[in-house]
């Protein structure tokens, strides 16, 4: 099995991917995101997730309303772990990790829909490809607060391994990622950043959404 999405395609919407749910936001996740979406924000994931989190009703409309403006954006909105509401919104991807259901198996019911799979080894990320990933998410890359069970921090180094080892899907690198730590992400082999707490703890999302894609332009242009 292979991924859906063309390959560069699927690179320009890692370049600056914001994870949010109302756990992360301390203001309304609807303004949080309007204003990194104004920043550029090239993909969303929808991550109801940790203590406090909404379920029920009120969990399905506030990822209706980040669908919509995500719609109205023209970026990708993508569910995490919840391959079941993906379907009944008509999401455009998945996003699993290691524990959730297997990707083969989320592959098969999300058809050509974006299959984004975290991944923390060489073996973990071959078979994600093999089951028809269409990213990986590796991560935690540098400490984070925003994940209760994340793993210990591997570092910039999991994304170079990773590429030595002939590994040249889409990546994104998560956790702990900041506008200064960008360089090394990048340059380590991601094609992007996913990030939750430094868009959605700042003061001001957009301005952060900028910078990020400010200094992955020209850290991607240094290196392509
Ligand atoms: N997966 C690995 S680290 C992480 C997830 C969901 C949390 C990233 O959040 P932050 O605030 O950008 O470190
Ligand atoms: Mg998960």
């Amino acid at each position: 099995m292979t991924g859906r999405v063309a390959p560069e395609i699927m690179r320009r919407h890692l370049r600056m991917y914001l994870v949010l749910g109302s756990v992360n936001c301390s203001v309304e996740p609807s303004l949080v995101l309007q204003e990194a979406l104004a920043g550029g924000a090239t993909m969303v994931q929808f991550r109801e997730k940790g203590q406090g989190a909404l379920a029920g009703d009120a969990m399905i409309r506030l990822a209706r309303r980040i669908q919509d403006q995500c719609r109205r954006a023209g970026v990708p909105f993508i569910v995490n772990d919840d391959v079941e509401l993906a379907l009944k919104l008509n999401a455009d991807g998945v996003h699993v990790g290691q524990g959730d259901e297997s990707a083969a198996s989320v592959r098969e019911r999300i058809g050509n829909r974006i299959l984004g799979v975290s991944a923390h080894t060489v073996e973990e990320a071959r078979r994600a490809i093999l089951h028809g990933a269409d990213y990986l998410g590796i991560g935690p890359i540098y400490p984070t607060r925003s994940k209760d069970d994340a793993k210990t921090a591997q570092g910039p180094a999991i994304l170079h391994e990773l590429r030595e080892a002939g590994i040249h899907l889409p990546i994104v690198g998560i956790g702990g990622i900041t506008v200064e730590r960008v360089e090394e992400v990048i340059g380590a082999g991601a094609d992007g950043v996913a990030v939750i707490s430094a868009v959605t703890g700042a003061e001001s999302a957009r301005k952060v959404v900028e910078a990020f894609i400010g200094k992955i332009r020209c850290t991607t242009g240094r290196i392509s």
